[in-house]
C-alpha cells in the first residue's frame, strides 16, 4: 500500500488539483458504465450506436426512451463515498476543479462545486431544431416497449433532444477550453474511473503530464492511461478515494 501513502501525500501537498472522472466513479452508486449493462432494457443495442445523432434521427422515440430511462435511474440512486471524497478534496484545496465525462448529476449532489461536464448532462435537454433549452420533463418511465415520444419545442415544434454530446458531435467549446487550461495549470491530476478511450476527453490527463503535473489513476482495471500516470491505484473509487483523503 506504499503507493496509496505516496498518492495521499502528493494530493495533500498539491496546490492546484484537477479531478478527472468517467463512468467508473458512478459505478458503485449502481449506474452501469458504457462497458457493461448501460443499455439495460435496450440490451440488443450497443450504447455507442444509440449515443449518436443518427440514432436519434432514425428513431427519436427509442433514443429519447433510453435517455429518460437513464435519467430516472440516476434520480433513484445516490452519490457514493467516491463522489463524497472528491468534494472533500475540493474543500481542502479550494482551487480543485472537477472535470467529468459523466452526464449524471452525482458530483453536484455530493456537493462538488461547478463540475465541468465535457459530454453534457442528462438534466439539460434542448430543442434539436433551434437549440432552445427545454424543461427536464417530470420523471417518466418509458413503457415496456422502451419507446417514449420526445416532447416538442415550444418555439419551433422540433423534437427535444438530450443535452449530451453524442459520438461524432463536438464537445462544448467553453467546457473543453477550460478543461485543457486547468490541465495545463494543475500540479496534480487525479483520473478516476475512465477507460481513457474516448477523445478528445482522454487527452486531458496527457496534457497534465505534458505540463509536469503528477498524475494519479484510480481504476480496478489497467487502461491506456496506465502509461501516463505517475501512480496507478488499482481498486474501486468508493474505497480508494476515501482512503486518499483520510
Ligand atoms: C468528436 C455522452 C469530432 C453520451 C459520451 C471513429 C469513428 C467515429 C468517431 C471516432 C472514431 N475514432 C475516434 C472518434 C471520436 C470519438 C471517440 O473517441 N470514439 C472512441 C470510442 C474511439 N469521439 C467523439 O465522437 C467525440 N466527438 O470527436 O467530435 C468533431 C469535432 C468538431 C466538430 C464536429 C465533430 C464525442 C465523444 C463524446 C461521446 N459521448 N457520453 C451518453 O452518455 O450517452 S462518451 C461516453 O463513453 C461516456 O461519457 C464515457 O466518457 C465514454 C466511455 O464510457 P465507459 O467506458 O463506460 O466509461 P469510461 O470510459 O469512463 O470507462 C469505465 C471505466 O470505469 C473502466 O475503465 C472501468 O474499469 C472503470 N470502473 C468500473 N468500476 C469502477 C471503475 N473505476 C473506479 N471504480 C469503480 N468501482
Ligand atoms: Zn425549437
Amino acid at each position: 500500500m506504499h503507493d496509496l501513502r505516496k498518492a495521499a501525500e502528493a494530493l495533500a501537498a498539491a496546490q492546484r488539483v484537477v479531478v478527472f472522472t468517467g463512468a467508473g466513479i458512478s459505478a458503485e452508486s449502481g449506474v452501469p458504465t458504457f462497458r457493461d449493462a448501460l443499455t439495460g432494457l435496450w440490451e440488443r443495442f450497443d450504447a455507442q450506436t444509440l449515443a449518436t445523432p443518427q440514432a436519434f434521427e432514425d428513431d427519436p422515440e427509442l433514443v429519447w426512451g433510453w435517455y429518460e430511462w437513464r435519467r430516472s435511474l440516476i434520480q433513484r440512486v445516490a452519490p457514493n463515498p467516491g463522489h463524497a471524497a472528491v468534494t472533500t478534496i475540493q474543500n481542502r484545496a479550494p482551487r480543485t476543479v472537477v472535470i467529468t465525462q459523466n452526464v449524471d448529476d452525482l458530483h453536484e449532489r455530493a456537493g462538488s462545486r461547478d463540475p465541468i461536464h465535457l459530454h453534457g448532462s442528462l438534466f439539460t435537454p434542448r430543442c434539436a431544431g433551434c437549440a432552445h433549452p427545454a424543461e427536464v420533463p417530470a420523471a417518466t418511465e418509458p413503457d415496456e416497449g422502451r419507446r417514449l415520444a420526445p416532447p416538442r419545442c415550444a418555439h419551433c415544434f422540433a423534437p427535444i433532444r438530450p443535452g449530451v454530446v453524442w459520438f461524432g458531435e463536438a464537445l462544448p467549446e467553453q467546457a473543453l477550453e477550460t478543461a485543457v487550461q486547468e490541465a495545463t495549470a494543475c500540479d496534480l491530476l487525479l483520473t478516476v474511473g475512465t477507460s481513457g478511450l474516448v477523445y478528445p476527453a482522454a487527452e486531458i490527463p496527457k496534457v497534465a503530464t505534458m505540463f509536469g503535473a503528477t498524475v494519479i489513476q484510480v481504476n480496478p482495471q489497467p487502461t491506456p492511461l496506465d502509461a501516463t500516470a505517475t501512480i496507478n491505484l488499482h481498486g474501486p473509487a468508493a474505497t480508494i478515494l476515501p482512503a486518499l483523503t483520510e
